[in-house]
């Protein structure tokens, strides 16, 4: 692991801006600290696993309760869900990606002192027992005052597939019973805590039990309106037509041994994907990207 990091750091280290480190349990993160923002990144699955932008409090959750081990997924930050979201038979939850160490391609400075890490992975016989696809998968993560998540996928094969796809974005909030979410008002959703029911959403989401939702044909922007932080978070997308918006409450996170007791109140994931019937065809040579764009009103 030293010598993964020992590398990293040779090729991509930015003095004072940009270094990489073992977060303790063997996993190689991108540290960032700039005058905009600190954010953590791990190779591991490309995943977010903080952000917070100067003068703010942290913008992304991620549990005390949270595991670091190669090929377990870490419970918070933004997981790459992909191929699939959710369940698929018996094959791994939310896809093959998370929990698989991606290569960092390039890592730079942009015109607006943004730190913009471009990560990928490729298809492998590991990956083909599982999905037999040949595939190329970019998330370019830009850190600055705003975070900005876009991922691309492109049919490398000589077969269209369909994918169905999140950025899992974990948030930190102030208490979950004084937070809503806007821009889903009169949306359609399937509610896995009722079995996959369809239901129409009335005015703005507010949380009192279990919230388990995927808000179908929606493009819009969202809000997180959190009273008990005054502050507002914005979640812009681009290239989803579908939000799922989740809370486990008090029963559910009993189940997860990977969240503290208690911890579900102060957490809310508001997720960019295209998931349930919102799915995604790519043709042979050609790409889809996802992206979500996080900003402090
Ligand atoms: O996005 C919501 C969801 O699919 C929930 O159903 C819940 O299980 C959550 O993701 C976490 O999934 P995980 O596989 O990370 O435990």
């Amino acid at each position: 692991m030293k010598s993964i990091i020992d590398t990293l750091n040779r090729r991509f280290r930015m003095a004072g801006q940009l270094q990489f480190v073992d977060n303790g349990n063997g996993l190689p993160v991108a540290d960032i600290q700039t005058p905009q923002a600190s954010a953590r990144v791990a190779l591991q699955g490309a995943q977010v696993l903080a952000w917070q932008p100067a003068g703010h409090k942290p913008v992304i959750w991620l549990s005390q309760a949270a595991v670091f081990e190669p090929g377990q997924a870490v419970r918070g930050g933004v997981p790459v869900c992909w191929p699939w979201f959710g369940a698929q038979g018996g094959l791994p939850a939310h896809g093959l990606v998370r929990t698989r160490l991606w290569a960092l391609r390039e890592a730079a400075m942009d015109a607006a002192s943004q730190v913009v890490l471009r990560f990928g992975l490729g298809d492998d016989a590991s990956t083909r027992a599982l999905w037999d696809f040949p595939f190329d998968l970019e998330l370019v993560v830009t850190v600055g005052a705003t975070l900005a998540m876009a991922l691309t996928t492109r049919n490398t094969g000589e077969k269209p597939f369909t994918i169905t796809q999140a950025l899992h974005t974990y948030f930190c909030v102030g208490n979950i019973g004084q937070t809503s979410v806007q821009g889903l008002d009169d949306t359609d959703y399937l509610d896995k805590v009722q079995n996959f029911a369809l239901a129409k959403q009335s005015g703005a989401v507010e949380f009192t039990g279990e919230t388990d939702r995927i808000y179908i044909n929606t493009t819009a922007d969202c809000r997180i309106e959190d009273r008990a932080w005054q502050r507002t978070l914005q979640i812009a997308k681009t290239g989803s037509t579908s939000t799922v918006v989740w809370n486990p409450w008090r029963e559910r996170e009993k189940a997860l041994p990977d969240m503290a007791a208690g911890e579900y109140l102060g957490m809310l994931c508001v997720e960019t994907c295209n998931a349930g019937p919102d799915q995604i065809t790519v043709a042979p040579g050609h790409a889809h990207t996802l992206s979500a764009r996080l900003s402090v009103a």
